[in-house]
């Protein structure tokens, strides 16, 4: 299989001329291709791996690393598949780190509609799906449900469900899960019953080039339900079968984040009222201990004065004692000098005046 278009690519849909691989804008790529051109849309999730699946016909394809997608914008790629030229379409992948899925309807159906303008039919769509996403309610399923409502019933013989990341599983688990997503309606069963071939993306460029070949085989170029309701039907694109899906989506997380607000509310303000009660309950605890803190004070202060003055009592008390001693004593020395005076042997009667 060639690597790269065997004819002069168009301006802004194909590598330069050293072979770098450059971003390639999608505005004014539509005119570039020509209604007998044959035009593949590669779709999926982010990271499914549809860079990788048109890098193996072209050098134009940017491969994401696992952290984060890189820029999600469409581009076209003009690849040459076993001799023959095609463009294959990389679009922009839902459930994206950095866009919306609004954002990537909105750029998918408008690439779709100006194509349908300029008489540009698809050959087909590769639509592909990593092989351990079979998750019911997660993004890959939901994304199923809108590919399905942008494809419609018709032409689907020309679109190919693709298996990715065949190396990520054991090969019986595997094959379980694309049994899985083959019969299950939720995943691909609607689908296959209208006519979609479901094939394995397992073998790099090989197995790309068998699914690029059964689109060829078809020889049937197709108008997608989305194509004919915004161009035909004058749709707006959240009129649409695929929009109504996004619609339904957006509502469903509407409803689910109004609940989970008024939880939270309902649990704030649970919190709020018992936080308010504990605060208050605090509060007269501790204006109590206050009032018993106050009460306290004074008793001391009550007790100290009690005491002070019952110090000044004993201490006026010892004054007046020590008084009463000092004159007690002063009376006894006058009444013990008497005595020892009295008591003397030698009276001293020449010292007395006799009359
Ligand atoms: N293990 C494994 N990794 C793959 C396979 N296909 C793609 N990848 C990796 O998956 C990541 C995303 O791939 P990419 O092609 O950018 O995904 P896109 O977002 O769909 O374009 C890249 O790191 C690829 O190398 C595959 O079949 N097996
Ligand atoms: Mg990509």
């Amino acid at each position: 299989m060639g690597q790269g278009p065997s004819k002069p690519a168009p301006s802004n849909a194909a590598g330069t001329e050293n072979g770098d691989a450059p971003s390639v804008n999608t505005t004014q790529s539509v005119p570039d291709i020509r209604p007998e051109d044959i035009v593949i849309a590669v779709m999926g999730l982010t990271g499914v791996g549809k860079s990788t699946f048109i890098s193996h016909f072209c050098n134009t394809a940017v491969v994401g690393d696992d952290l984060e997608s890189c820029t999600n914008t469409l581009s076209i790629h003009s690849a040459n598949v076993d001799g023959t030229d095609v463009y294959l379409i990389d679009t922009p992948g839902f459930d994206d780190t950095n866009r919306t899925d609004t954002d990537v309807l909105r750029e998918i159906a408008s690439w779709l509609e100006r194509s349908y303008d300029a008489d540009i039919k698809l050959a087909g769509i590769v639509y592909l799906h990593r092989i351990q996403d079979n998750r019911v309610g997660g993004s890959g399923v939901k994304n199923i449900h809108m590919f399905r409502e942008l494809c419609g019933p018709n032409g689907l013989s020309s679109v190919v469900l693709a298996t990715t990341m065949w190396d990520a599983l054991p090969k019986d688990k595997a094959e379980e899960r694309e049994a899985e997503l083959k019969t299950k309606e939720e995943f691909w069963g609607g689908l296959v019953q209208h006519g979609c071939a479901v094939l394995r993306q397992d073998d790099g460029a090989a197995s790309a080039a068998k699914i690029i070949q059964h689109i060829q085989a078809q020889r049937r170029p197709i108008t997608l339900q989305i194509q004919e309701e915004i161009v035909i039907d004058g749709k707006e694109l959240h009129e649409t079968a695929a929009g109504e899906v996004l619609k339904a989506g957006l509502e469903e997380q509407q409803r689910m984040y109004a609940e989970k607000t008024a939880l939270l509310e309902a649990q704030l303000a649970k919190i709020a009222a018992e936080l308010q009660s504990l605060q208050a309950e605090q509060a007269a605890r501790e204006e109590q201990a206050r009032e018993e803190r106050e009460r306290e004070q004074r008793d001391i202060e009550k007790r100290e004065m009690g005491r002070e003055s019952e110090i000044n009592d004993l201490k006026l008390e010892l004054r007046g004692l020590k008084e009463d001693l000092e004159s007690t004593k002063v009376k006894q020395e006058r009444t013990d000098a008497e005595y020892r005076k009295f008591t003397s042997k030698r009276w001293p009667w020449d010292r007395c005046t006799i009359m």
